[in-house]
């Protein structure tokens, strides 16, 4: 099975929303494999959004992360990265489906709630940088398995 990070932003955990979407979470089957709450380093913020790195919202995003405490994730299931982006929607809540993290819970691109992994290679590298390997608990298995999985 796959794993993804995911991260619940500044104004998701200001606003309250941090149960109903680790709810959505486990509701659809995934398996929590890491948690903790943190207000990130403008380092680590600066490496985790470094594909964006010269673009104008850069510095701000940036910001923003590091403005409040973070919800971080590890998240792990069937084709987990797909399946988690799908829900969280898309980037800009105007064009976010309503059943989705940020079609239902948010309204502004710069404020929209959530993070998650786009690809396998960019999880593993975001798992690495938020997480040390023994807060990864990727092994066990969950006992609703056989009833998730045929
Ligand atoms: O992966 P995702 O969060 O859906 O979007 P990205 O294209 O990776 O952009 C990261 C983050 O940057 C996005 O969640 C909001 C913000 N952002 C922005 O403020 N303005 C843009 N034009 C594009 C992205
Ligand atoms: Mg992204």
């Amino acid at each position: 099975m796959g794993l993804t990070f995911i991260a619940i932003k500044p104004d998701g955990v200001h606003r309250g929303l941090v149960g109903e979407i680790i709810a959505r979470f486990e509701k659809r089957g995934l398996k929590l494999c890491a948690l903790k709450v943190v207000v990130p380093e403008k380092a680590i913020a600066e490496k985790h959004y470094e594909e964006h790195a010269g673009k104008p919202f850069y510095p701000g995003l940036v910001d923003y992360l590091c403005s409040g405490p973070i919800v971080a994730m590890v998240w792990s299931g069937k084709d987990v990265v797909a399946v988690t982006r799908k829900m969280i929607g898309a980037t800009k809540p105007a064009q976010s489906e309503p059943g989705t993290i940020r079609g239902d819970l948010a309204l502004d691109m710069g404020r929209n709630v959530i993070h998650g992994s786009d690809s396998d290679d960019s999880a593993q590298r975001e798992i690495k940088l938020w997480f040390k390997e023994e807060e990864v608990c990727s092994k066990y298995v969950k006992a609703d398995r056989m009833w998730v999985y045929e």
